[in-house]
């Protein structure tokens, strides 16, 4: 195996290399080589310097993060940090100035290691930053005490609260990174480091002495960000650990202010939150892998697009090939359709203009890039169409035989259809290989998944381009089996099922919306179908009543039908299961209609209704889910529980700090799910059915990711 840190003399300087593929992470054996040869360049006679490197594409992306698994209590954490912080003074302690030259990214521990030397050169592209709180932990290794003193309280809370990472530039300018260097990062670096020792200089950022004027603006700084946190954390507590931990270092020094870092990085790294959030990072990774699927897969270059419906699915996808620089055409019936379909593209434009994301130039650019049709010329230049017309069967098939006659035959042929079987579509078109589901979610072009549907006979090379594209347009690219809904929409029914019949037993819209936004969830169940539109969810009813087929077994509520009878769509009517100021307003209030609906439909089916506890929402609400994603995972619809997450978290803002619905099942414990879900068949009816594989698993004691029937400890 070769050596994951090497060490050369070059030009009088010690070469530090760090080169652990493929992102340099700080395994303990990494942080210990490390350590090893800065001391062996401390007494090597034939350097005056030292530079850390990475080899390879980066610097280092921070601490190796499975190695937290191994972290089974605070008190593990706590003996391990205490020697991470001893190692990373041992650094800074060096007799000879040690610089960090940084490409790529220097993230989390990497950015920290580059803290702990003297002084930091980055190429200009590089990155850094400190997104340990993206997984419910905070900087564990003295990134809470130098940062600030290196940038100023304020730069240093908004980096480790929000995680997000910040351009050479601006680090520059900032003071985290003492010069860009223009040319080769060694050669410069090495330039630098032969500098620092002319002059003797050596800067060690733990030494640097704050003012009270300084320690008072970065208190002031910690108390206004917790205000900001209270109200965009939504019930994550790594934020405002990571603020606890600032404000100790400026209130009390950097040596308590280390201790206090220790002491909150190692409650963080065993909570539950922190689990999930690290569940959903390698999970994120993995949905890439896809069964039957290798990296030498052929792709096919996307260079242009087509959209086959310019309604508001329609110009949401054309948008997101826009925003990725792929030219579109968007095809709809008539110039009126078009028109309408157009302008509602350039108003969400304008929006994000307003809001000073786009100039109006990158405005015109983008639109310039959707060409407007009413017919099929110039299908034959495309390497994709999408279609995106109304959820009808008939009309989906007559759209593919039309595609199939006009397209290229190596044209991927994609269907947005969130529900109906892809294989009709595939069948209509005559060239079965070509044809694949990318089912957008709502606004598409905001909403990052992209559930990637798999036909009985979709080609490998198809499923790859369709991977590798999803990444193009900024989307996270979920590979799924062709059963009803797919894997996001078949779960739905089972939520959305109980939501109705929490309804009609006593709880009321307000109530249920609340509880779940409280959990997590961006919308409650009710808020969301009246932003999606009520006709929506009706019209699939329709066409699966006229094929003698329901979305979800049991008892159906027929409230979200009269509804739709009463052309109470939602938001776009004024109306849904709200009251809205006018059609198209946010602005909602609680209807008196939809409680007396809920009483005679309670009448009807024999149910005195009556209160019902919040916890009872919560519980039933997730138990559906994870019971019907056991089914869905069984049957194979889907790779892994992570997949189902996956699409939970990006399709439907499943709160990430629980890990998505399967990790929360595991958390709860797979004994209390199954047990759920024993009781409620005894309370509410056969339509609850165990889930095979959650019996299997309870009974071998283990949960969808542990050898544990829970993975939940804090
Ligand atoms: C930390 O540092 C705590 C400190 O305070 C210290 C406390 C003591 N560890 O994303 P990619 C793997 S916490 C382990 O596809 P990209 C990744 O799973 C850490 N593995 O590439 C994947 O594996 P595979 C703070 C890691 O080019 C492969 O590398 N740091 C790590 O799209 C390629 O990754 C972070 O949170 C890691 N740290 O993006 C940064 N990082 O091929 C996390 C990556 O088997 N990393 N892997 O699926 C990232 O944000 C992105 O990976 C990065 C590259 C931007 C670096």
């Amino acid at each position: 195996m070769p050596d994951l840190v090497r060490y050369d003399i070059t030009d009088g300087v010690a070469v530090i290399t760090i080169d652990n593929p493929p992102v340099n992470a700080l395994s303990p054996a990494v942080w210990t080589a490390i350590d090893e040869a800065v001391a062996r360049a401390g007494a090597d006679a034939a350097a005056q310097a030292i530079v850390l490197i990475g080899a390879g594409t980066t610097f280092i992306a921070g601490a190796d993060i499975k190695v937290f698994d191994t972290l089974k209590t605070s008190a593990d954490s706590m003996s391990r940090s205490g020697g991470t912080h001893a190692l990373l003074r041992r650094l800074e302690d060096s007799p000879k100035p040690l610089i960090a030259a940084i490409h790529g990214n220097a993230l989390g521990g990497g950015l920290e290691v580059a803290q702990a030397c003297h002084f930091r050169v980055a190429v200009k592209d590089a990155r850094v930053g400190q997104p340990e709180v993206l997984l419910g932990i905070i900087p564990g290794a003295g990134g809470t005490q130098r940062l600030p003193r290196l940038c100023g309280a304020k730069l240093a809370i908004e980096m480790c609260t929000d995680g997000k990472a910040v351009a050479a530039p601006k680090a520059l300018e900032a003071g985290i990174v003492d010069a860009i260097v223009p040319g080769d990062l060694l050669q410069g670096a090495i330039e630098f480091a032969k500098s620092k020792a002319a002059s003797g200089q050596i800067r060690k950022a733990r030494d640097i002495a704050l003012t009270a004027d300084q320690v008072k603006a970065g208190v002031d700084a910690c108390a206004a960000a917790r205000q900001t946190l209270t109200k965009t954390a939504k019930g994550a507590k790594a934020p405002f650990a990571v603020v606890d931990a600032i404000e100790a270092g400026l209130a009390s020094g950097f040596d308590r202010g280390s201790v206090r870092e220790r002491e909150l990085f190692a409650d963080c790294v065993v909570s539950t939150e922190s689990k999930a959030l690290r569940h959903l990072f390698f999970a994120e990774r993995e949905v890439a892998k896809v069964p039957g699927i290798s990296k030498d897969t052929p792709t096919k270059e996307i260079r242009r697009a087509a959209v086959i419906g310019a309604g508001t699915m329609g110009g949401g996808i054309a948008m997101t090939y826009a925003n990725a620089g792929i030219p579109v055409l968007l095809k709809d019936v008539d110039d009126a359709a078009l028109q309408r379909g157009l302008a509602t593209i350039r108003r969400n434009y304008e929006v994000t203009m307003s809001k000073g994301k786009m100039t109006a130039e990158q405005v015109e650019k983008t639109m310039a890039l959707i060409t407007p049709t009413t017919t099929y010329d110039g299908l034959d230049q495309v390497d994709i169409v999408v279609e995106a017309v109304f959820e009808n069967m008939d009309l989906k098939k007559a759209t593919f035989a039309e595609l199939g006659k006009v397209a290229r035959p190596d044209c991927v042929l994609a269907s947005n259809s969130s529900t109906l079987d892809i294989d009709e579509f595939a069948r209509a078109s005559g060239r079965p290989a070509q044809v694949i589901g990318h089912h957008f979610f709502s606004p598409a072009n905001v909403m990052k998944l992209l559930e990637i549907v798999r036909g009985r006979e979709t080609s490998p090379e198809v499923i790859a381009t369709s991977l590798k594209l999803a990444k193009r347009l900024g989307k996270v690219g979920v590979v799924v089996g062709n059963c009803f809904g797919f894997v996001a929409n078949r779960m739905l029914a089972y939520y959305m099922r109980e939501a109705y019949l929490l309804l009609e037993e006593g709880a009321s819209v307000e109530q249920i919306d609340r509880v779940l936004t409280e959990f997590g969830l961006p919308v409650g169940p009710y808020g969301m179908q009246d932003i999606a539109g009520i006709d929506v969810g009706a019209r699939i009813r329709m066409y699966l009543k006229s094929i003698g087929k329901t979305r979800a077994e049991g008892p159906q509520s027929a409230i979200p039908d009269r509804l739709f009878e009463m052309g109470r769509y939602g938001q776009k009517t004024g109306a849904g299961w709200y009251k809205y100021d006018a059609p198209g307003s946010r602005n909602r209030t609680p209807d008196p209609l939809i409680e007396q609906l809920a009483d005679e439909e309670a009448a009807k089916r024999g149910i005195t209704r009556h209160p019902i506890a919040d916890d009872e929402i919560v519980a039933r609400i997730t138990t559906a889910l994870a019971n019907e994603g056991a089914r869905v995972l069984e049957e194979g619809y889907a790779t892994r529980a992570g997949d189902i997450d996956i699409v939970y978290v990006y399709g439907f803002g499943f709160p990430r700090h629980s890990g998505g619905p399967m990790f929360y099942a595991d958390t709860v414990g797979l004994p209390t799910i199954l047990a759920r879900v024993q009781e409620y068949r005894a309370r509410f009816g056969d339509y609850w059915e165990v889930a095979p594989l959650l019996e299997r698993l309870v009974a071998e004691g283990r949960g969808f990711y542990s050898d544990s029937a829970s993975v939940g400890a804090a």
